[in-house]
Order: C-alpha cells, then structure tokens, then sequence
C-alpha cells in the first residue's frame, strides 16, 4: 500500500464534504498548493537518495493524480447541481399570467343577416347578391326612375367619381339586385338579396350613412297582394316568434304598382317601419325582358340593421357600428 494512502484519503474526505463550488475552491489549495501535504512531500524528496526517490516519486504522483481526479469529479458534479438550482429559480409560473381566453363571434347584424337568410331559404327561395357600386341603370332607370323623375331625388345618393357625372354610384338600395336577376334568370322566380347599401343620411338613433338591406322578390303565375301580405307575416313571426304582428300602410315606390309599406307592431302597442313594398310595376318586368301579361310578381325591402336594433332591443341603430368590445359581446 502507498504510503501516501492515509494522506490520500484524507483529502477525498474533505472534497467529498465540500458543499458548494465556493467549499471546494477553498480547498483546492489545501489539497494540492505550496503549503499541501503533498507539496511537502515533494520537497522531501530532494533528501532522498536516488533509487528512493524515484519509487517514492512514483507513489506521490499517483497520489496527486488521485486527489486531482476527485477534485474535477466534484467539481463536475457541484456544477451541475448549481446549473439546475439556477434554472429552478428562474423558472417562471406562466399558468399565473394566462390570458382570459375568450372566443369572437358574429357581429349581431351578421346573425341578423344569416337568420333572414335561413327563414327564407326554409321558404322556399334562393340568396342572390349584386354589386356594391352601381350604374344609373340599375339603380333607377330599369327600376322605373327615370332622370327627371322627382324620386330619385329622396334616394340622397352617393356618387363616385367615375365616367359620365351622376352614372355611377354606391348602391342606394338593393333593389338593382332584381334587375340583375330578372336579367339572367327565367321564372319563376323566389330570391332575396341581402347587402350593403349606401345613403348621405347623416348618423342618428335611426339612420347610418352605410346600412344593410334585404331585398325579396317573386316572379310567377298568379301572384296576388295577398300573397304578398301572407309573406311577409309569415316572415315575421318565424324571424321574431309569435308575438310580434305585421302591416301594410299605401305608400309610393316607381318600381311597384300598388306599393306600401310594412310595419311591425312594437311591445308598447305602436309600430315601427320596417320596409317597402309592392307588386312588381309591369314597366320593370318589360325592362327585364320579362312578359307582364304572362308573369306577376312581388317585392320588398328593408333594412337589416333596423331589424338587430328591433330584435334586441337596442336604444340606438349607432351602437352596431362603435366597435364596443363590451357592447358587442353581450350578444
Ligand atoms: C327602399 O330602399 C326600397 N328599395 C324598398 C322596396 C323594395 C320597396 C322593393 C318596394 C319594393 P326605403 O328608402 O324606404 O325603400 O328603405 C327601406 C328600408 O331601409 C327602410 O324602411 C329602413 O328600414 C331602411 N333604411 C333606409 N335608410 C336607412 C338608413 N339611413 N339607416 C338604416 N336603415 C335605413
């Protein structure tokens, strides 16, 4: 056994007990600087003669390399313990900071709008769109609203800025969606056409600049004002439930002949407008290609927007279009 054995020993006692990287930095001199014992070992050496020292050299390297080789094992170890106390403190507890997750959903003149659709579709007809930006054409004259004509006039259109002055417009209504369809389509016909429709109304509890419609028309043999009326009950009570009632005033529109229009009866015993209607004018059907003789028809139009603030209750048409969060979520 080496002579160095106990001294040996010793000192992995000591490195074995270091507890930290600061412990075992302390030590390091202690173990293998100037003052060691295995330094003064070293310096015993020059005493000897040469074959002993040669043989106790031997054994006080192999010591050394004992003691050094604990030494870095320790190290190691002390380092990768430290490593993992360090990222234990840093780690952060995110479930703390999670955010409120709550889900979007539709706008309600959205919802609005995709109920009309079904009530209608479970009817029987079919949805058709148009163009937001119209002609002359379409928005008046095949209509029935010829330049001169004075109603043309309470439409307060707005203008863009394209081609001849006055030719092009953003819609005013959805009523072009019935030129463009009688246009393309042979009847019988059973569509509505939903849409953005675009007026110089100035904003108020009642009216929005930019607004939504929906248009309906029926093209077929033998349509009376009696179908009509019985659509559009059967409209507003499948949209509202039972308890709310529909009816027609006489009113005046270039496309329909005879015209009115529609109202729905409100909780505190009035009524409000919802809409226009009428039997298609004979005038449109022949604009359309379309032999009044042969084919009747139907229309209506009304806005969407009018019938969100209706259907839930809301004081004022402009809370659809603030964009307020708290608002919005509570439907
Ligand atoms: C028309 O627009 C006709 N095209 C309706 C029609 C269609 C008649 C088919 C006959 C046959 P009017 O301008 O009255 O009609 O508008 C219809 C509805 O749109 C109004 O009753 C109202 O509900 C809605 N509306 C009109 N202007 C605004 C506005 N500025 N803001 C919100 N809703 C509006």
């Amino acid at each position: 056994m080496s002579r160095f054995a106990p001294m040996v020993d010793e000192a992995i006692e000591a490195i074995e007990g270091a507890a930290s990287l600061a412990d075992l930095e302390e030590l390091r001199p202690t173990l293998l600087g100037k003052k060691s014992a295995l330094a003064g070992a070293s310096r015993s050496l020059g005493a000897m003669d040469p074959d002993e020292r040669k043989a106790v050299g031997r054994e006080l390297n192999v010591a050394r390399e004992a003691v050094e080789a604990c030494l870095a094992r320790r190290l190691d170890s002390l380092r990768v313990d430290d490593r993992r106390q360090q990222l234990e403190a840093e780690r952060m507890d995110l479930t703390e900071v999670r955010p409120d997750l709550r889900r979007g959903h539709l706008h309600l003149v959205t919802q609005a709008r995709d109920r009309l659709e079904d009530v209608f579709v479970g009817m029987g007809y079919t949805v058709a769109e148009g163009p937001e930006v119209e002609t002359a054409w379409y928005n008046f004259e095949a209509l029935n609203i010829p330049e001169w004509h004075p109603a043309r006039g309470t439409f307060d259109t707005i203008f863009v800025n394209l081609g001849e002055p006055e030719e092009v417009m953003l819609r005013s209504h959805t009523s072009p969606v019935q030129i463009r369809t009688m246009e393309v389509t042979e009847p019988p016909i059973y569509v509505v056409a939903p849409g953005r429709t675009f007026r110089t109304d100035a904003a108020d509890a009642t009216h929005l600049p930019a607004f939504s419609q929906i248009e309906g028309l029926v093209i077929d043999r033998g349509i009376t004002m009696g179908d009509l009326a019985g659509t559009i009950d059967e409209f507003v009570k499948a949209f509202f439930g039972g308890e709310i009632e529909s009816r027609l005033r006489p009113s005046y529109f270039p496309f329909t002949e005879p015209s009115a229009e529609f109202d729905i009866s409100l909780p505190d015993g009035g009524w409000l407008e919802l809409g226009g209607c009428g039997m298609v004018n004979p005038n449109v059907l022949q604009n359309c290609g379309i032999d009044p003789d042969v084919w009747q028809g139907f229309a209506f139009g009304f806005g969407i927007d009018r019938l969100a603030v209706m259907r839930y209750e809301l004081d004022d048409i402009r809370e659809l279009v603030n964009n307020d969060v708290r608002f919005l979520r509570q439907f």
